[in-house]
């Protein structure tokens, strides 16, 4: 069993009936797209459908935040994946950018009063990005996105405006 990450969810969650919004960053396209698509075949995986599913695109991770908060506010939605990746360069935007947008996502959880999957890498190496997107053949490593779709759909059914919660 494997000692980091996630460990095995209480029960299984269904998604039907969920509606669940992706507000992606497009920086580092390649890693995003993979991401996403993890995320997307995850939630269709646990039952939220593909009317249900809405993926929004901003330019970079600053813009993340406001997207979010915007969307949560529309009432359209029980849940939001926020979804960019940070990769260290050699000035220190990187730092700025990351802890901004972090804290701004947990004070627009806790605002808005639901949830939001904090799905942002910050690396300090494109590998290390690639990698946590699965796309690293050498390990072939685990994809975030999964991760944060199965956390959406728990999180959506225990704390969201329509909690499911069956057991
Ligand atoms: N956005 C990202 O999502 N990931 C990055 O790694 C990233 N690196 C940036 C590095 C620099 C020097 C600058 C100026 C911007 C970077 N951005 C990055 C874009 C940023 O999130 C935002 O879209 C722009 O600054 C416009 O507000």
């Amino acid at each position: 069993m494997a000692i980091k990450g996630v460990g095995a969810p209480d029960q299984v969650y269904d998604g039907n009936g969920l509606r669940v919004a992706i507000v992606h960053a497009r920086w580092n396209a390649k890693i995003i797209d993979a991401l996403v698509t993890g995320a997307v075949g995850r939630l269709k995986e646990l039952g939220v459908l593909d009317e249900s599913i809405e993926i929004i695109s901003v330019p970079g991770s600053y813009e993340i935040p406001l997207a979010v908060q915007k969307t949560l506010a529309s009432q359209r939605f029980d849940v939001v994946i926020a979804i960019g990746v940070l990769i260290k360069g050699s000035t220190v935007h990187f730092e700025y950018i990351a802890e901004s947008v972090t804290r701004s996502l947990m004070q627009i959880q806790l605002k808005e009063n639901k949830p939001v999957i904090y799905g942002i890498l910050t690396c300090l190496t494109e590998l290390q990005a690639l990698e946590r997107a699965g796309l690293d053949e050498a390990k072939a490593m685990h994809n975030h996105g999964i991760d944060w779709a199965s956390a959406a759909v728990e999180m959506g059914c225990k704390f969201g405006d329509k909690a499911t919660t069956s057991s």
